[in-house]
């Protein structure tokens, strides 16, 4: 059986590219609500409606685990969903914030991520209840997500909007930033070259692959060994050509 993965739109697929690096055996089931992006500035309530309508698309794919490749998703539904569906499911948040967390040296952790994200206080909520002396900053970036979208990752404008959205971060000593939104591994090398190499940079879906690596495992879910060849199949609730172009810029191979 597949994994199910599903983001607001296109983000998701810097999770899905991780597991076809971390899982190379996994099949996906790959859904995309571009119809509705962005989650990043609706409330709880309307996120929660729409994640329940995914996962009963993604149930009727028979997927054997769900992974929410969004982080305002994850913030908003993933303690609900896991109560009422039967397989396993893993969100980003969790992962990113036991990365970072893990990593600083000193003790000061930035997090950039959607304005729903950073409302939701659960990136320093899992920091802090994994380390309670750690300290975290975070910062909404909320046009990093269209400038992404319009194929603006190495455009002046974008570097222009993202040191005036990190200029606050930059005074705060931090030594570890998490990518908190999944558009922003995109504009990695961008943020580091504004941050400085010292500042490590953490990328939540690396940690999630990983993270349900594990959980199939647990679970004896994981598919055998390249028996057969995975098969990957994408679905989105419009613009499937938009979405295929940004898709094949992304993943190693043309969908
Ligand atoms: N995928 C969303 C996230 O990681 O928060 C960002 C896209 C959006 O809904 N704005």
């Amino acid at each position: 059986a597949p994994v199910g993965v599903f983001d607001s739109g296109v983000g998701g697929l810097t999770v899905a590219r991780e597991i076809m690096r971390q899982a190379p055996e996994e099949s996906l089931v790959y859904f995309g609500d571009t119809a509705r992006v962005p989650y990043g500035s609706k409330s709880r309530d309307t996120i929660l409606r729409y994640v329940r309508q995914i996962v009963r698309f993604l149930e009727t794919k028979e997927v054997k685990a769900i992974v929410i490749a969004c982080n305002t998703a994850s913030a908003y539904t993933l303690e609900t969903i896991e109560k009422e569906v039967d397989v396993p499911v893993i969100g980003v948040i969790k992962p990113g914030a036991k990365t970072a967390a893990e990593s600083t040296v000193n003790g000061r952790i930035g997090v950039i991520a959607t304005e729903a994200t950073i409302s939701s206080g659960l990136y320093p909520k899992f920091i802090r209840s994994l380390n309670p002396k750690l300290k975290v900053f975070s910062k909404a970036c909320p046009l990093f997500c269209p400038l992404v979208e319009e194929g603006l990752t190495h455009d002046f404008v974008t570097e222009e909007i993202a040191r005036r959205y990190l200029a606050d971060l930059q005074q705060k000593d931090i030594d570890t930033l998490i990518l908190g939104c999944t558009h922003y591994p995109l504009l990695r090398s961008m943020l580091s070259r504004i941050m400085g190499v010292e500042v490590q940079l953490v990328n939540p879906a690396y940690e999630t692959a990983i993270g349900l690596k594990h959980l199939l495992a647990e679970n004896h879910l994981n598919a055998q060994k390249l028996d057969v060849d995975p098969v990957h199949e994408f679905y989105v609730s419009d613009g499937a050509e938009k979405f295929k172009i940004f898709a094949n810029s992304i993943l190693p191979y043309d969908i």
